[in-house]
């Protein structure tokens, strides 16, 4: 962690504020030192996540997908290397563990038939996996919301045996944090690929939002039913500017595919409207909190002034080949570019470790146009 700070501060000098979290970040203690040994003050007990391969930390490797990256160069920049992230290194909710004082969270498949502890919380994400149980079909095996909810389930039933105490099990579960990121695959491998899935000629983008964000709504009131209270759900990011979008050659140079954008406002105006409805009509005690992340503010703020971040390059995977690098995806033992802290993308569909670190101290301590209604530093202490 600590060579990963001083660069970091390095790439931070040209912006100021970011260069006020960084150093708090530091102050916090946030390093390999503490956080990581499971005994530090964490600002949450544990944490619980529901994903996509954004977050995914390793649950595809057991299942029989195309959508895996436990191979080299995936993990380049990970201590361990390559372990089924999709990423050069951590994900932004690796980073939010730390910045919450957590140790790593076991992916869900590790945790079965007692691999892992699952105290200080569960990682549930699945590449390819989204909101509705379709979505990703053509990749294989993947696990829906749905399915990731229910595998919480038997998590559950777990912690039951372990903290016999009923109220203490309610208290923790309370407590904890649940971080909730998908939606990004019921575009790009389900309404935005007409040739496989029918969606597109059945609902326009709006129906498609509704449909989304109702099953969406559903699994979440579920999660809460089993006693969660501290919700932070992600955005869809701006994927008509992702390698993939851009190299299929629908946009200007220079330009993000403004349609496939819409649509993702579409659906997080909706998201955020529903965080508000589900904070305001909730009269249940202890009362349910339910944060609006705006990766998609974020990423486009990042896309529109990269050199403020530290990145030069925007519209091209690090690994990957073809237009933009992003029309085949990084492929096993590919040489990835020499400076990935300075891209955006990662390969065609993922980040790079640099810009997740920078979408998790949003969310952990950023303004209301990050973290709606507020952030999760806040969260922490309801
Ligand atoms: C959070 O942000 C506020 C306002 O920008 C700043 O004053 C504070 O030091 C930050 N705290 C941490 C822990 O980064
Ligand atoms: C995040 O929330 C904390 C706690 O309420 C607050 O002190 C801080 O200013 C917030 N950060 C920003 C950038 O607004
Ligand atoms: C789990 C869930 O809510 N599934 C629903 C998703 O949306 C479709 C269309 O509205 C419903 O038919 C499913 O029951």
């Amino acid at each position: 962690m600590s060579v990963l700070r001083l660069s970091v501060l390095s790439r931070f000098t040209m912006s100021s504020s970011l260069l006020i979290v960084v150093v708090s970040w530091a102050a916090l203690g946030v390093n390999g030192d503490v956080a990581g040994d499971g005994t530090s003050p964490a600002l949450f007990p544990a944490m619980f996540v529901f994903g996509d391969s954004l977050v995914d930390n390793g649950n595809n490797n057991y299942l029989n997908s195309l959508a895996r990256s436990n191979y080299f160069p995936y993990g380049i920049d990970f201590n361990g290397g390559p372990t089924g992230r999709f990423s050069n290194g951590k994900t932004f909710v690796d980073f939010i563990g730390e910045l919450l004082g957590l140790p790593p969270i076991p992916a869900y498949m590790e945790t079965l038939n007692g691999g892992a502890s699952i105290l200080r919380g569960v990682n549930y994400a699945s590449a390819a996996g989204g909101i509705l149980e379709e979505t990703g079909r053509h990749l294989g095996e993947r696990m829906s919301m749905g399915r990731q909810v229910m595998n919480f389930g038997r998590t559950l039933m777990e912690l039951r045996s372990t903290m016999t105490e009923e109220e203490a099990l309610n208290e923790y579960l309370a407590k904890s944090l649940v971080v909730v990121s998908l939606g990004n695959n019921d575009y790009i491998n389900n309404y935005l690929k007409p040739s496989l899935y029918l969606t597109s000629s059945i609902y326009d983008p709006t129906a498609f939002a509704d449909i989304l964000l109702s099953n969406f709504t559903n699994h979440l009131l579920e999660l809460k039913g089993k006693g969660f209270r501290k919700f932070v759900v992600g955005a869809v990011g701006p994927l008509g500017c992702i390698p993939d979008q851009l190299a299929a050659g629908k946009a200007p140079p220079g330009e993000c595919v403004s349609e496939v954008n819409d649509m993702a406002e579409l659906f997080n105006l909706r998201l955020r409207s529903l965080v508000d409805r589900l904070n305001n009509d909730d009269e249940t005690s202890p009362r349910p909190v339910f944060v609006y992340g705006n990766t998609y503010g974020a990423f486009v703020d990042i896309l529109s002034h990269p050199l403020a971040y530290g990145f030069d390059v925007t519209d091209t995977g690090c690994c990957g080949v073809g237009r933009n690098r992003g029309e085949i995806t990084c492929l096993p033992l590919e040489v990835p570019c020499a400076m990935r802290e300075r891209h955006v993308f990662w390969d065609a569909f993922h980040p790079t470790e640099a810009f997740n670190m920078i979408i998790a101290l949003r969310a952990f301590n950023g303004s209301q146009s990050d973290c709606y209604p507020f952030n999760l530093s806040r969260l922490s202490l309801l």
